[in-house]
C-alpha cells in the first residue's frame, strides 16, 4: 500500500503563502499561556505539521514529505514572530523532544475474553512497532480521561464504561511515568479503526504469551519471541501476567469469537527484582520517538 504517494513527484516546498497562513492560524492565533515556552509552541507548530500532512499533502499530490524537524525550521524561517529564533532552532528542537520524553503518559492494556490475547497498535512509518494504544497527557488532563482520549484516538474503540480507576500497571522510566488501565472482556469481534489520520497504521490482537519478558536486553525497542518489534511492552508483560493469573472467576474462559486482525487502510506496579537493573537510555529515547513510533 503506498501511503504517501509517488515520493519522486513530491518535490515541492509548502509555498510562504501556506506556511503564514499556517502560522496564524495554529502559533499566533493560540491563548497567550501556549506561547509562554517554546515546548508549547513546538507543540502547536507540531498541530500545523500534521495539517499539513492530513490535508495539504492530501490534496495536493506534489507537496514535499517534510519531518517534524525540517517543517519546524520551515515555519521559524517564515513567520516573523519566530524568525528572531531560528539561529536556535537545534537547541529548541532538542529541548522539545526531551520534554515530550517527560509528558506522564496514559492508555490501556485491553485483553480479550479469555485473558490470553491483548491489543495493540502499530506505528505509522515504515518499520513501526507495536505497541499498547498510549499516549501523553494534556495539559490539566486527568490520567483515566487521557486514556480514554488516547485509546479512542487509536483504536476507536471507547473504554470509559469498562474502565476501573484502581485498575492499572504503572512504570516509572527515566522522567517519564507510564500509567495502562487494565480493560478486561472485550470481544475479539470488536471492529477497531483508529481516529487519527497517519499516527496507527494497524491495530491486532497479539497474545500474551508471545509478548517480550526483557530477557535479552533492557531496551524499550525489542523484538519478542517471534521476531516482531515492540515499543514499551515488556515492562508491562510480567506484571501483567501475574494480574491475569489473579483473575480466577474468568480464567479458562474461552472466547470462541473468530479472531479477526483488524488491519486498517489508512504503565505503580512496583518494579519487579528484574527491573532494578533498567538503564534509562534516553539517547535510544528520543530516537524512537523521532523516528520510530510515528
Ligand atoms: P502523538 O500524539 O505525538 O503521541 O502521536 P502520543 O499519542 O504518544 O501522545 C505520535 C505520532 O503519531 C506523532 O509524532 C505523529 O507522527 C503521529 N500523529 C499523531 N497524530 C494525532 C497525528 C495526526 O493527527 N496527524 C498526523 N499526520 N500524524 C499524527
Ligand atoms: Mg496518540
Amino acid at each position: 500500500m503506498a501511503r504517501e504517494g509517488n515520493p519522486v513527484h513530491r518535490s515541492i516546498l509548502p509555498p510562504q503563502e501556506l506556511l503564514d497562513d499556517l502560522c496564524s492560524r495554529f502559533v499566533l492565533n493560540a491563548p497567550e499561556e501556549e506561547l509562554q515556552s517554546f515546548e508549547r509552541i513546538l507543540f502547536l507548530v507540531e498541530q500545523a505539521h500534521w495539517f499539513y500532512e492530513d490535508n495539504t499533502m492530501e490534496k495536493n499530490s506534489n507537496m514535499k514529505p517534510l519531518s517534524l524537524r525540517e517543517f519546524a525550521s520551515l515555519m521559524f524561517q517564515s513567520c516573523a514572530a519566530l524568525r528572531p529564533y531560528i539561529a536556535h532552532i537545534d537547541d529548541i528542537y532538542k529541548d522539545f523532544t526531551t520534554y515530550k520524553t517527560s509528558v506522564p503518559v496514559t492508555g490501556a492494556i485491553i485483553l480479550d475474553l479469555s485473558h490470553e490475547r491483548c491489543l495493540l497498535v502499530k506505528g505509522w512509518k515504515v518499520g513501526a512497532s507495536w505497541s499498547f494504544p498510549r499516549g501523553k497527557k494534556s495539559k490539566d488532563e486527568e490520567d483515566h480521561h487521557c486514556a480514554t482520549r488516547e485509546v479512542w484516538e487509536e483504536t476507536g474503540f471507547d473504554v470509559s464504561k469498562l474502565l476501573k480507576l484502581d485498575d492499572y500497571l504503572e512504570v516509572v522510566i527515566g522522567q517519564q511515568r507510564i500509567r495502562l488501565y487494565i480493560i478486561s472482556g472485550v470481544s475479539n469481534d470488536t471492529v477497531f479503526a483508529p481516529k487519527t489520520k497517519r499516527e496507527i497504521s494497524e491495530i491486532k490482537w497479539h497474545m500474551v504469551d508471545e509478548l517480550p519478558m526483557a530477557s535479552t536486553e533492557m531496551s524499550l525497542l525489542n523484538r519478542g519471541p517471534t521476531g516482531v518489534k515492540y515499543f514499551m511492552v515488556w515492562p508491562f508483560v510480567r506484571p501483567l501476567r501475574a494480574w491475569i493469573s489473579k483473575q480466577i472467576p474468568t480464567r479458562g474462559c474461552k472466547d470462541d469469537s473468530s479472531i479477526k486482525d483488524t488491519v486498517v487502510p489508512v504503565a505503580a506496579e512496583v518494579p519487579g527484582k528484574s527491573f532494578r537493573d533498567f538503564k534509562f537510555d534516553l539517547v535510544e529515547i528520543l530516537q524512537i520517538l523521532e523516528e520510530n513510533l510515528c
